[in-house]
């Protein structure tokens, strides 16, 4: 295999571009046609087989985005939002699959990519001013810009269990489906994990299989989603409306068109408050959100959303041991990345549907024929893992990036990630990642940041190449000052408090923390835009 060179000059076979793009899901598919836009001779590169990202692996049943259709979209092209019609509130898997295809064919995206291709290093070379990316394919790249648009939930976590390898079923992860249909039916079905994913296979599956098993360790709490399928009256007037609808997103906390309340939980009397939660309940999505404003900084009013939830969970479940265990309790709602359901609470109703509390009855080991907790086997046919990423950092970490003076990412992240308004770093000259960590990345509309911070880190190319600049890195001070507001911002929320993802909670030895920005992606934009307007002081240009 070809390496790069840390410190020589070019490498003869190389083929040397405008810019690197790794990633071919929403954030890289943007970057790609922008740069092209702006003249630039692009490179792609992309593990999975096609275009869609995180929506090209997680094939697996019941699949859906928790955000509104008409927000996840990209809002850049006109054209595209008047050619291309969603069919339902909350799309699933295979219309967003196929959305990403629809705008990859319409601007020929395609092209650019180098498919079923992993980087295995990305290396500054300080002289020829150039990042040098490697491939599995033994391919060099050689390019003065680098946009890492790898993803923040793109690295799969198998669960810490004695014994997987043993297993002689049918093992399936969640993050990398198969592409071919899976029959459930008659089948002894094991499930673990109940996040986001876990929730929407068992409220699928446990409509279909044989027998289901959710082993559970830790409950979420989940809303209902109330989906629907859009009217065609609807549509139209979306249609007519998104130029003002993305106006709003750009202005909205969470980067989408949920209206935003400064309405504080204990401004209201009981009565009232309970009425609000009651409506919220009946609307679904994520209202409960938007209908208090200090849910996730007040904890008594926290406790008292809660409750209702769990009050709610009592109501469905008629088993009242299984709705006990159903329940979540020990952190604040929504400092786990709060679900949307379809009736997963009335599946563990069906006859068919077993919960194995992992509290009361922890798992010992995988076994050939299935899972052993304490109090005996459950024997099964296919096992399902849907345990998690290693999210935000966890696909830079993967492979080597290496900046100036041969500092790697993994020693600049070695005690948490750290970043200059989570898209650039210091020591890593024109290295790029849209949606990249201590930014607003999975508390706001992806899509948004991506398009918002592709449009940001192509003004400040535009801006160097106007100067005749060849390289921009930030200073050690605005980076500095980025990450004590984001530590600050940090310090206020109840997010802290839940052993998630979102704190690096979920990957043995990671570094702990909340390293996202959660002043709302409204207040990031303005952070970003401040940043450009003061070019001279935040960054270092050569
Ligand atoms: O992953 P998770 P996810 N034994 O980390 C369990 C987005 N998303 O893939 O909490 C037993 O949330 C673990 O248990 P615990 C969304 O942003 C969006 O579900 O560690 N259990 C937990 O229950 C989401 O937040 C959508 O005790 C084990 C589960 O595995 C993010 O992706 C859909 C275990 C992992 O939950 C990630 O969600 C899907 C073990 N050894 C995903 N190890 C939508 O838009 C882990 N677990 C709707």
């Amino acid at each position: 295999m070809v390496h790069g060179n840390r410190t020589g000059s070019s490498d003869s076979s190389a083929r040397r571009i405008d810019v690197i793009v790794v990633g071919a899901g929403f954030a890289g598919m943007y970057a790609t046609y922008k740069f092209r836009q702006m003249g630039k001779s692009v490179v792609g590169i992309e593990a999975g087989g096609d275009v869609g990202g995180v929506w090209y692996w997680n094939r697996y049943p019941g699949a859906r985005c928790d955000l509104m259709s008409v927000d996840y979209s990209y809002g850049f092209s006109e054209e595209i939002e008047q050619e291309w019609t969603w069919s339902e509130q909350f799309a699933a898997q295979p219309e967003i699959l196929a959305y990403a295809n629809f705008v990859a064919d319409r601007l020929d995206l395609r092209r650019s990519y180098l498919f079923n291709t992993r980087v295995t290093s990305a290396i500054w070379d300080e002289n020829a001013k150039l990042w040098r990316a490697t491939t599995d394919q033994d391919q060099v790249l050689e390019a003065p810009y680098c946009v890492m648009a790898t993803g923040p939930l793109s690295v799969a976590k198998d669960p810490d269990i004695p014994g997987i390898d043993r297993f002689k079923g049918r093992l399936l992860r969640a993050q990398k489906w198969p592409h071919e249909p899976v029959s459930f039916e008659g089948k002894r079905v094991g499930i673990i994990g109940t996040g986001s994913t876990g929730i929407q296979i068992v409220q699928t599956v446990g409509r279909e299989a044989g027998e289901l098993f959710v082993f559970q360790r830790t409950p979420s709490f989940t809303l209902p989603m109330r989906n629907h399928v859009l009217e065609p009256d609807y549509i139209n007037e979306m249609k007519r409306h998104y130029r003002a609808m993305r106006e709003a997103m750009r202005n909205n906390p969470t980067g989408g068109t949920r209206p935003a309340t400064s309405r504080p939980f204990f401004s209201l009397p009981p009565s009232q408050r309970r009425q609000v939660m009651e409506q919220a309940w009946v609307n679904g999505g994520h209202t409960f959100l938007g209908s208090f404003a200090d849910l996730l900084i007040n904890q008594e009013a926290n406790d008292q959303v809660a409750d209702f939830v769990r009050e709610k969970i009592g109501e469905i479940v008629k088993d009242p041991k299984t709705a006990e265990a159903l329940k979540p309790r020990g952190y604040p709602i929504f400092a786990r990345r709060p679900c949307l359901d379809t009736e997963y609470y009335e599946t563990y109703n069906l006859p068919n549907v077993h919960l194995v509390d992992l509290k009361a009855d922890p798992i010992v080991e995988i076994t050939e024929k299935g899972i052993r907790t304490e109090s005996g086997e459950t024997e099964l046919d296919i096992l399902i893992f849907a345990t998690g990423y290693d999210a935000l950092t966890g696909a830079l970490l993967a492979f080597d990036v290496v900046g100036r003076d041969g500092y790697t990412l993994k020693q600049k992240w070695g005690s948490g990630a750290r970043s200059y308004l989570g898209i650039m770093m210091e020591g890593f000259p024109n290295l790029f990642a849209p949606s990249g960590p201590n930014g607003p990345a999975a508390l706001a509309n992806l899509i948004t940041i991506a398009e918002h911070d592709v449009d940001w880190i192509a003004e400040m190319i535009d801006y160097m190449e106007a100067n005749g600049l060849t390289t921009v890195e930030p200073t050690a001070q605005a980076e500095e000052g980025w990450m004590s507001l984001v530590a600050a911002l940090a310090e206020k929320s109840l997010i802290r408090k839940a052993n998630t993802w979102w704190v690096g909670a979920n990957v043995k030895g990671k570094p702990q923390g909340l390293t996202m920005f959660i002043g709302g992606f409204h207040k990031y934009r303005e952070h970003c835009a401040t940043a450009a307007q003061n070019r001279s002081s935040n960054f270092v240009f050569d």
